[in-house]
Protein backbone atom coordinates (compact mmCIF):
# COMPACT_ATOMS: atom_id res chain seq x y z
CA UNK A 1 0.00 0.00 0.00
CA UNK A 2 2.77 2.64 0.91
CA UNK A 3 4.28 1.53 -2.77
CA UNK A 4 0.78 2.37 -4.47
CA UNK A 5 0.83 6.26 -2.72
CA UNK A 6 4.30 6.68 -3.87
CA UNK A 7 4.67 6.84 -7.92
CA UNK A 8 1.51 5.59 -9.46
CA UNK A 9 3.03 4.05 -12.68
CA UNK A 10 6.02 2.66 -10.59
CA UNK A 11 3.97 0.12 -9.01
CA UNK A 12 2.00 -2.95 -11.37
CA UNK A 13 -0.66 -4.71 -8.94
CA UNK A 14 0.24 -8.52 -9.30
CA UNK A 15 -2.27 -10.58 -11.21
CA UNK A 16 -4.06 -7.68 -12.51
CA UNK A 17 -3.83 -5.83 -16.13
CA UNK A 18 -1.79 -2.95 -15.90
CA UNK A 19 -3.92 0.75 -15.60
CA UNK A 20 -3.70 4.12 -15.95
CA UNK A 21 -3.84 6.10 -12.44
CA UNK A 22 -3.02 9.43 -14.37
CA UNK A 23 -3.19 10.80 -17.80
CA UNK A 24 0.63 11.11 -18.08
CA UNK A 25 0.29 7.43 -17.88
CA UNK A 26 -1.33 6.96 -21.05
CA UNK A 27 2.31 7.41 -22.39
CA UNK A 28 2.44 3.35 -22.19
CA UNK A 29 -0.38 2.70 -24.62
CA UNK A 30 0.51 5.38 -27.43
CA UNK A 31 0.61 4.09 -30.88
CA UNK A 32 -1.35 1.32 -30.20
CA UNK A 33 -4.46 0.94 -32.54
CA UNK A 34 -6.33 -2.01 -34.15
CA UNK A 35 -8.06 -2.17 -37.51
CA UNK A 36 -9.91 0.44 -39.48
CA UNK A 37 -7.29 2.93 -39.31
CA UNK A 38 -5.02 3.12 -42.75
CA UNK A 39 -6.63 -0.28 -43.54
CA UNK A 40 -10.30 -0.25 -44.75
CA UNK A 41 -12.03 -2.72 -44.79
CA UNK A 42 -12.95 -3.97 -48.50
CA UNK A 43 -16.54 -3.06 -47.73
CA UNK A 44 -15.85 0.54 -46.73
CA UNK A 45 -17.29 3.34 -49.52
CA UNK A 46 -13.66 4.64 -49.31
CA UNK A 47 -12.20 0.84 -50.15
CA UNK A 48 -11.78 2.00 -53.81
CA UNK A 49 -10.93 5.59 -53.94
CA UNK A 50 -7.55 6.41 -54.09
CA UNK A 51 -7.67 10.13 -52.86
CA UNK A 52 -9.68 9.32 -49.71
CA UNK A 53 -7.24 6.55 -48.86
CA UNK A 54 -4.28 9.13 -49.56
CA UNK A 55 -6.02 11.47 -46.95
CA UNK A 56 -7.07 8.85 -44.30
CA UNK A 57 -2.82 7.74 -44.24
CA UNK A 58 -1.60 11.10 -44.03
CA UNK A 59 -3.93 12.00 -41.04
CA UNK A 60 -3.53 8.81 -39.43
CA UNK A 61 0.34 8.90 -40.01
CA UNK A 62 0.41 12.53 -37.92
CA UNK A 63 -1.62 11.25 -35.48
CA UNK A 64 0.63 8.18 -35.18
CA UNK A 65 3.66 10.26 -33.96
CA UNK A 66 1.43 11.75 -31.49
CA UNK A 67 2.55 12.11 -28.00
CA UNK A 68 1.65 13.33 -24.85
CA UNK A 69 2.07 17.09 -23.81
CA UNK A 70 2.38 17.86 -27.83
CA UNK A 71 -0.11 19.75 -29.56
CA UNK A 72 -2.30 17.40 -31.54
CA UNK A 73 -1.68 17.85 -34.98
CA UNK A 74 -3.65 20.54 -37.18
CA UNK A 75 -5.22 18.93 -40.08
CA UNK A 76 -6.01 21.07 -43.30
CA UNK A 77 -9.15 20.23 -44.90
CA UNK A 78 -9.87 19.97 -47.66
CA UNK A 79 -12.91 21.36 -49.55
CA UNK A 80 -14.68 18.56 -50.36
CA UNK A 81 -13.98 17.28 -46.58
CA UNK A 82 -15.33 20.37 -45.36
CA UNK A 83 -18.65 20.14 -47.61
CA UNK A 84 -19.00 16.57 -46.02
CA UNK A 85 -18.94 18.21 -42.39
CA UNK A 86 -21.52 21.55 -43.90
CA UNK A 87 -23.93 18.57 -44.68
CA UNK A 88 -24.24 16.66 -41.81
CA UNK A 89 -23.96 19.91 -39.65
CA UNK A 90 -27.07 21.94 -41.69
CA UNK A 91 -28.89 18.19 -42.14
CA UNK A 92 -28.53 17.41 -38.62
CA UNK A 93 -29.72 20.94 -37.35
CA UNK A 94 -33.64 20.98 -37.08
CA UNK A 95 -33.28 17.29 -35.69
CA UNK A 96 -30.75 18.16 -33.52
CA UNK A 97 -33.07 21.04 -32.14
CA UNK A 98 -35.96 18.88 -31.94
CA UNK A 99 -34.34 15.44 -30.57
CA UNK A 100 -31.15 15.78 -28.84
CA UNK A 101 -31.49 16.06 -25.17
CA UNK A 102 -31.02 19.92 -22.92
CA UNK A 103 -27.46 19.13 -21.91
CA UNK A 104 -26.43 18.40 -25.46
CA UNK A 105 -28.28 21.53 -26.98
CA UNK A 106 -26.94 23.86 -24.03
CA UNK A 107 -23.36 22.78 -24.82
CA UNK A 108 -23.67 22.81 -28.47
CA UNK A 109 -25.29 26.55 -28.57
CA UNK A 110 -22.11 27.41 -25.92
CA UNK A 111 -20.04 25.98 -28.37
CA UNK A 112 -21.56 27.91 -31.27
CA UNK A 113 -21.52 31.37 -29.61
CA UNK A 114 -18.02 30.63 -28.53
CA UNK A 115 -17.49 30.72 -32.51
CA UNK A 116 -15.66 26.88 -31.89
CA UNK A 117 -18.71 25.34 -33.88
CA UNK A 118 -19.67 26.16 -37.34
CA UNK A 119 -21.28 24.92 -40.17
CA UNK A 120 -18.57 25.84 -42.81
CA UNK A 121 -15.44 24.74 -40.67
CA UNK A 122 -14.13 21.48 -38.85
CA UNK A 123 -12.68 22.62 -35.94
CA UNK A 124 -9.40 21.26 -34.67
CA UNK A 125 -9.10 18.80 -32.45
CA UNK A 126 -6.50 21.01 -30.50
CA UNK A 127 -9.02 23.97 -30.15
CA UNK A 128 -11.98 21.45 -28.65
CA UNK A 129 -9.43 20.15 -26.03
CA UNK A 130 -8.48 23.22 -24.58
CA UNK A 131 -12.32 24.10 -24.62
CA UNK A 132 -13.26 20.98 -22.93
CA UNK A 133 -10.45 20.84 -20.54
CA UNK A 134 -11.52 24.68 -19.21
CA UNK A 135 -15.11 22.78 -18.88
CA UNK A 136 -14.85 19.46 -17.08
CA UNK A 137 -10.60 19.12 -17.12
CA UNK A 138 -11.53 16.03 -20.07
CA UNK A 139 -8.52 15.75 -22.58
CA UNK A 140 -8.80 14.72 -26.27
CA UNK A 141 -6.34 12.58 -28.12
CA UNK A 142 -6.06 11.86 -31.38
CA UNK A 143 -5.73 8.37 -32.63
CA UNK A 144 -4.83 6.85 -36.05
CA UNK A 145 -7.05 4.09 -35.57
CA UNK A 146 -9.72 1.89 -32.96
CA UNK A 147 -7.95 1.76 -29.59
CA UNK A 148 -8.43 -1.47 -28.08
CA UNK A 149 -11.70 -1.64 -25.86
CA UNK A 150 -9.50 -2.10 -22.37
CA UNK A 151 -7.19 0.93 -23.48
CA UNK A 152 -10.38 2.83 -24.45
CA UNK A 153 -12.44 2.68 -21.28
CA UNK A 154 -8.89 2.61 -18.74
CA UNK A 155 -8.93 6.38 -20.81
CA UNK A 156 -11.91 7.45 -19.71
CA UNK A 157 -11.36 6.66 -15.76
CA UNK A 158 -8.38 9.56 -16.29
CA UNK A 159 -10.55 11.89 -18.14
CA UNK A 160 -8.95 11.45 -21.47
CA UNK A 161 -11.20 10.76 -24.80
CA UNK A 162 -9.64 9.12 -27.91
CA UNK A 163 -10.64 10.69 -30.43
CA UNK A 164 -10.26 9.84 -34.48
CA UNK A 165 -9.34 13.20 -37.27
CA UNK A 166 -10.09 11.94 -40.01
CA UNK A 167 -13.81 12.15 -41.99
CA UNK A 168 -16.08 9.48 -43.36
CA UNK A 169 -16.42 9.77 -47.31
CA UNK A 170 -18.65 12.16 -48.84
CA UNK A 171 -20.82 9.18 -50.60
CA UNK A 172 -22.14 8.05 -47.68
CA UNK A 173 -22.60 11.07 -44.74
CA UNK A 174 -25.76 10.08 -43.68
CA UNK A 175 -24.15 6.85 -41.64
CA UNK A 176 -21.07 5.44 -40.63
CA UNK A 177 -20.16 2.30 -39.28
CA UNK A 178 -16.91 3.64 -37.67
CA UNK A 179 -16.32 7.02 -36.09
CA UNK A 180 -15.31 10.02 -37.63
CA UNK A 181 -14.72 13.68 -36.86
CA UNK A 182 -18.24 14.14 -37.24
CA UNK A 183 -19.43 12.03 -35.10
CA UNK A 184 -17.06 12.90 -32.36
CA UNK A 185 -17.57 16.78 -32.80
CA UNK A 186 -21.15 16.49 -33.02
CA UNK A 187 -21.58 14.01 -31.28
CA UNK A 188 -19.00 13.17 -28.17
CA UNK A 189 -17.22 16.71 -27.41
CA UNK A 190 -20.71 18.42 -26.64
CA UNK A 191 -21.53 15.91 -24.31
CA UNK A 192 -18.64 16.02 -22.28
CA UNK A 193 -18.66 19.37 -21.65
CA UNK A 194 -21.47 18.25 -19.23
CA UNK A 195 -19.97 17.80 -16.10
CA UNK A 196 -23.23 14.93 -15.46
CA UNK A 197 -22.50 13.29 -18.20
CA UNK A 198 -18.80 13.50 -18.11
CA UNK A 199 -19.03 12.06 -14.67
CA UNK A 200 -21.32 8.79 -15.80
CA UNK A 201 -18.84 8.19 -18.13
CA UNK A 202 -15.78 8.55 -16.28
CA UNK A 203 -16.92 5.77 -13.71
CA UNK A 204 -17.42 3.23 -16.46
CA UNK A 205 -13.80 3.76 -17.03
CA UNK A 206 -13.22 3.48 -13.22
CA UNK A 207 -14.81 0.13 -13.27
CA UNK A 208 -12.58 -0.66 -16.52
CA UNK A 209 -8.96 -0.51 -14.32
CA UNK A 210 -7.54 -3.59 -14.05
CA UNK A 211 -10.74 -5.99 -15.03
CA UNK A 212 -11.04 -9.17 -16.52
CA UNK A 213 -11.43 -9.49 -20.07
CA UNK A 214 -15.11 -11.12 -19.69
CA UNK A 215 -15.77 -7.77 -17.66
CA UNK A 216 -13.82 -5.51 -20.20
CA UNK A 217 -16.61 -7.00 -22.84
CA UNK A 218 -19.53 -6.72 -20.17
CA UNK A 219 -18.55 -2.40 -19.42
CA UNK A 220 -17.77 -1.87 -23.28
CA UNK A 221 -21.70 -2.97 -24.08
CA UNK A 222 -22.42 -0.74 -21.17
CA UNK A 223 -20.54 1.93 -22.93
CA UNK A 224 -22.27 1.25 -26.27
CA UNK A 225 -25.86 1.45 -24.86
CA UNK A 226 -25.25 4.67 -23.30
CA UNK A 227 -21.95 6.78 -24.60
CA UNK A 228 -22.69 5.89 -27.75
CA UNK A 229 -26.75 5.19 -28.24
CA UNK A 230 -27.95 6.41 -25.54
CA UNK A 231 -31.86 7.81 -25.20
CA UNK A 232 -33.26 9.56 -22.26
CA UNK A 233 -36.44 10.64 -20.83
CA UNK A 234 -37.31 14.91 -20.66
CA UNK A 235 -39.94 16.67 -19.96
CA UNK A 236 -41.95 13.25 -21.10
CA UNK A 237 -40.44 12.50 -24.44
CA UNK A 238 -37.50 10.53 -25.50
CA UNK A 239 -34.11 12.34 -26.74
CA UNK A 240 -31.13 11.37 -27.97
CA UNK A 241 -27.53 11.43 -25.65
CA UNK A 242 -25.39 9.08 -27.45
CA UNK A 243 -23.02 10.26 -29.82
CA UNK A 244 -23.55 7.45 -32.18
CA UNK A 245 -27.54 8.89 -32.50
CA UNK A 246 -26.44 12.60 -32.47
CA UNK A 247 -23.66 12.23 -35.18
CA UNK A 248 -26.19 10.54 -37.51
CA UNK A 249 -29.05 11.93 -39.10
CA UNK A 250 -30.84 8.25 -40.33
CA UNK A 251 -30.26 7.26 -37.07
CA UNK A 252 -31.69 9.91 -35.24
CA UNK A 253 -34.90 9.50 -36.52
CA UNK A 254 -34.87 5.98 -36.54
CA UNK A 255 -33.98 5.68 -33.26
CA UNK A 256 -36.63 8.48 -32.06
CA UNK A 257 -39.07 7.92 -33.89
CA UNK A 258 -39.04 4.31 -35.53
CA UNK A 259 -41.52 3.27 -33.18
CA UNK A 260 -41.84 -0.52 -35.18
CA UNK A 261 -38.32 -0.73 -36.38
CA UNK A 262 -36.63 -0.32 -32.70
CA UNK A 263 -36.89 -1.34 -29.51
CA UNK A 264 -37.02 0.99 -25.97
CA UNK A 265 -36.16 -0.32 -22.83
CA UNK A 266 -35.43 1.66 -19.14
CA UNK A 267 -31.24 1.63 -18.64
CA UNK A 268 -30.69 -1.20 -16.87
CA UNK A 269 -26.28 -2.43 -16.83
CA UNK A 270 -26.84 -5.61 -16.08
CA UNK A 271 -28.92 -6.31 -19.28
CA UNK A 272 -27.45 -4.44 -21.45
CA UNK A 273 -23.65 -6.26 -20.28
CA UNK A 274 -25.58 -8.92 -21.55
CA UNK A 275 -27.39 -7.94 -25.20
CA UNK A 276 -24.86 -7.76 -28.21
CA UNK A 277 -25.10 -5.11 -30.88
CA UNK A 278 -24.86 -4.82 -34.85
CA UNK A 279 -21.74 -2.29 -35.50
CA UNK A 280 -22.45 -1.62 -39.22
CA UNK A 281 -26.45 -0.61 -39.19
CA UNK A 282 -29.05 1.28 -37.06
CA UNK A 283 -29.73 0.00 -33.64
CA UNK A 284 -33.07 -2.31 -33.17
CA UNK A 285 -32.62 -1.76 -28.84
CA UNK A 286 -31.96 1.22 -26.99
CA UNK A 287 -31.52 1.79 -23.74
CA UNK A 288 -33.59 5.08 -22.06
CA UNK A 289 -32.28 6.47 -18.61
CA UNK A 290 -33.86 9.26 -16.41
CA UNK A 291 -30.96 11.10 -16.03
CA UNK A 292 -26.89 11.04 -15.66
CA UNK A 293 -27.19 11.04 -12.36
CA UNK A 294 -29.71 7.86 -11.76
CA UNK A 295 -27.61 6.30 -14.61
CA UNK A 296 -24.75 6.78 -12.86
CA UNK A 297 -25.63 5.40 -9.60
CA UNK A 298 -27.34 2.15 -11.11
CA UNK A 299 -24.16 1.79 -13.18
CA UNK A 300 -22.45 2.08 -9.80
CA UNK A 301 -24.98 -0.91 -8.19
CA UNK A 302 -24.36 -2.48 -10.70
CA UNK A 303 -20.35 -2.78 -11.28
CA UNK A 304 -19.48 -2.65 -7.27
CA UNK A 305 -21.45 -6.08 -7.28
CA UNK A 306 -20.32 -7.64 -10.74
CA UNK A 307 -17.32 -6.09 -11.43
CA UNK A 308 -15.01 -8.71 -9.67
CA UNK A 309 -11.66 -7.08 -8.00
CA UNK A 310 -9.72 -7.27 -5.40
CA UNK A 311 -9.98 -3.49 -5.07
CA UNK A 312 -11.71 -0.34 -5.58
CA UNK A 313 -10.75 2.44 -8.15
CA UNK A 314 -11.92 5.89 -7.22
CA UNK A 315 -11.27 9.40 -8.71
CA UNK A 316 -8.74 12.08 -6.65
CA UNK A 317 -10.01 15.05 -8.09
CA UNK A 318 -7.29 17.07 -6.01
CA UNK A 319 -4.64 14.97 -7.31
CA UNK A 320 -5.97 14.54 -10.56
CA UNK A 321 -5.61 11.08 -10.08
CA UNK A 322 -6.96 7.55 -9.54
CA UNK A 323 -6.68 6.05 -5.46
CA UNK A 324 -7.26 2.29 -4.81
CA UNK A 325 -9.56 1.56 -1.98
CA UNK A 326 -8.96 -1.97 -0.78
CA UNK A 327 -11.97 -3.50 0.77
CA UNK A 328 -12.41 -6.51 3.12
N1 LIG B 1 -22.80 5.58 -36.96
C1 LIG B 1 -22.21 6.82 -36.51
C2 LIG B 1 -22.41 7.91 -37.55
O1 LIG B 1 -22.80 7.63 -38.67
O2 LIG B 1 -22.15 9.08 -37.25
C3 LIG B 1 -20.76 6.67 -36.22
C4 LIG B 1 -20.47 5.68 -35.12
C5 LIG B 1 -21.12 5.53 -33.93
C6 LIG B 1 -20.58 4.51 -33.12
C7 LIG B 1 -19.58 3.87 -33.65
S1 LIG B 1 -19.28 4.57 -35.17
FE1 LIG C 1 -18.10 7.08 -30.48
Amino acid sequence: LENLRKSPSAVELTGVPWFPRTQKDLERIEGQTMQFGEELEADHPGFLDKEYRKRRSLIAQADKSYRLGMKIPKVNYVQSETSTWKTIYETMEPLRNKHACREFLNAFSAMETAGIMKADHIPQLQTLDDYLNDRTGWRIRPVSGLVSPRNFLNALAVKVFHSTQYIRHHDQPLYTPEPDICHEVLGHIPMLCDPGFAAFSQEIGLASLGASDDDIERLARCYWFTVEFGLCRQDGQVKAYGAGVLSSYGEIEHAIMGSEARTLVDWDPMVASQTDYPITKYQPLYFVANNFTAARHKLVAFTSKEIKRPFGTVFNDERNEVSITWQG
